[in-house]
């Protein structure tokens, strides 16, 4: 059989559903053509391959490519001065009420151009890139008008074309009130539905809708709003809930069929088992929690009791969580929420792809699935998870180059 690259040599973590665990391939190959997998699986299941290159791997394992499903990554400005007033006692809420936080990066990212976002923003990419990324999302939510948040989504998009890496892009105007609508957030609430999500959706700039819904950001009410704008518009709807408190947002995601719940520290029963029940992802965000210093752990136990998948995201962000480690993410995923080995690299592969609908698409070496995948000088998939600061990835392959 014809093929255009051929691995072989290699040992496989495959992440497939049809496998147990890692879905591991001790002796395995992977061949691709027209930058999607053809085979991946143990050498001796393989059919003959007739390949353009063959790749000698010499051992070395193979996972998907990795998958950071929850990412602010485009901002303008600087909040490290934030991070001293918080060395000094101040809490992030303190900062957002005092006009700081989300609004400090709002004001600065207004005042960017595009082609400033984009530069602004590459370094981060491409250190999740040097880690073995191959597909990011990133919303939007620094802008707040209609035509700033197209300019931050024009930006995300615009990474994809700099970069060889998939972007998904996520609509978050509801992310913060914006001062001109300074105790109207009703008023704010009809602008993102009335006309920035039908013209976004419009567009064809977003592939999704997210919502910050918390003391500091939105209502249920609110965001049930935002959630039929977004359906009326034809898009899938996510959401950041019960990260600072429990406003049962999580059971709101699950009523909207939502890809994702993320944050979820205060998610409680009821919450988890709607989640389970609607099939939406509990996409984890140990970045954040480690930065506020939180000490209420995300419920694992809960989500393992109503078989709710499990995503890891880096949440890159100028004030939560400046984090642009997907391989540290999987540590304090382990060390911080007890997360076993098995779930931190499923929830950065085949649960991150759920996460962003792009469940078919990627997230496991599986035939026909894109050939996106991180080839590792590493004894075991153990050791991504295990070590903090190093990087064995060998190479990084997206669409099969
Ligand atoms: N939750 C977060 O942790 C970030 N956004 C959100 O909705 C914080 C974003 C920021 O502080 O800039
Ligand atoms: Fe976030």
């Amino acid at each position: 059989m014809r093929c255009d690259t051929l691995w072989r040599n290699a040992r496989l973590a495959t992440m497939a559903p049809d496998r147990a665990g890692l879905g591991v391939a001790e002796t395995g190959v992977i061949a691709s053509v027209g930058g999607r997998i053809l085979f991946a699986g143990p050498a001796d299941e393989a059919p003959g391959f007739a390949a353009s290159r063959e790749v000698d791997c010499e051992g070395r394992w193979i996972t998907p490519g990795l998958i950071d499903p929850h990412t602010h990554l485009v901002w303008a400005g600087n909040r490290a001065r934030e991070f001293e007033q918080r060395l000094a006692g101040a809490s992030y809420e303190d900062i957002a009420r005092a006009g700081g936080g989300i609004v400090s990066t709002m004001t600065a990212t207004r005042a960017a151009s595009e082609a400033d976002l984009v530069s602004q923003a590459l370094p981060r990419l491409d250190a999740l890139m040097a880690e073995g990324v191959t597909t990011v999302e990133i919303k939007s939510g620094y802008g707040l008008t209609v035509g700033h948040e197209e300019k931050q989504l024009r930006a995300a998009r615009a990474l994809g074309e700099r970069r060889p890496v998939t972007i998904r892009t996520t609509l978050l105007g509801a992310h913060a009130l914006p001062p001109e609508f300074a105790g109207d957030a009703d008023g704010y609430v009809d602008l993102v539905c009335r006309e920035m999500i039908p013209a976004l959706a419009a567009s064809g700039l977003a592939d999704a809708v997210d919502a910050f819904c918390e003391g500091v950001g939105f209502s249920p009410a609110q965001v049930r709003r935002v959630f039929k704008a977004a359906r009326s518009a034809g898009l899938p709807v996510k959401l950041h809930a019960e990260q600072l408190s429990n406003l049962h947002g999580a059971r709101l995601a699950a009523e909207f069929g939502a890809l994702s719940a993320d944050h979820l520290e205060h998610l409680d029963d009821d919450g988890a088992r709607a989640l389970g029940e609607a099939g939406v992802v509990a996409t984890l965000l140990p970045g954040a929690y480690y930065v506020l210093r939180e000490t209420q752990a995300p419920p694992v136990a809960r989500l393992r009791d109503h078989g709710v998948p499990i995503a890891l995201a880096t949440d890159c962000n100028p004030g939560t969580s400046p984090l642009t480690s997907i391989l540290l993410t999987l540590n304090m995923g382990a060390t911080l929420f007890r997360l076993t080995i098995e779930e931190c690299l499923l929830g950065v592969t085949r649960h991150a792809a759920r996460a962003l609908g792009l469940g078919a698409d990627t997230g496991t070496l599986e035939a026909g699935k894109a050939c996106d995948l991180a080839i590792w000088d590493i004894e075991s998939p153990a050791d991504l998870v295990y070590r903090l600061g190093f990087n064995p990835l060998h190479a990084r392959i997206w669409r099969g180059q």
